[in-house]
């Protein structure tokens, strides 16, 4: 099994969309990459603890690769928007893949520039590749948000 830690705006939909690729064991939700230890949802919220919400997947590389799991993160937000997507802004909501391993890190990197050459954004991509520091799980019920309530998106009035 291997990890792969994504941000891209609200995590509630970043879990939900990664929980349905075949080859992803499991999923969770939390805060990474910020100056305080154990963050609370209200602490983020503030924009000055300096986390990102993130998901943490944990997949079987013989089913799915990190390479496609990069292309669901790329299909799955705006790479373009800087602390901000959508309707949510703040820097708990930039886009950032979290590396854990260099071979991630090249990944990342290679898929990055290849999206920027593929000229499919107008605007220049913002997303951040840096290591997976601690991973703090976000509460109980942040986990699975949309899941448990049947609802397929974060926006409901978007
Ligand atoms: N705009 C969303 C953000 C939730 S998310 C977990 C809301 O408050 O409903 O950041």
């Amino acid at each position: 099994m291997a990890k792969a830690t994504f941000a891209a705006g609200c995590f509630w939909g970043v879990e939900a969309t990664f929980r349905q690729i075949p080859g992803v064991i499991s999923t969770r939700v939390g805060y990474i990459g910020g100056r305080t230890d154990n963050p609370t949802y209200k602490e983020v919220c503030t924009d000055r603890t300096g986390h990102a919400e993130a998901v943490e997947v944990e997949y079987d590389p013989a089913k799915v690769s990190y390479d496609a799991l990069v292309k669901v993160f790329w299909e799955n937000h705006d790479p373009t928007q800087l602390n901000r997507q959508g309707p949510d802004w703040g820097t708990q909501y930039r886009s950032a893949i979290f590396f854990h391993t260099p071979e991630q890190k090249g990944a990342a990197a290679a898929s990055k520039e290849s999206l920027e050459k593929a000229g499919r954004h107008s605007k220049p991509i913002v997303t951040q590749i840096v290591p997976a520091e601690t991973f703090y799980p976000a509460e109980d019920y942040h986990q699975q948000y949309l899941e448990k309530r049947g609802l397929a998106s974060c926006h409901i009035n978007q």
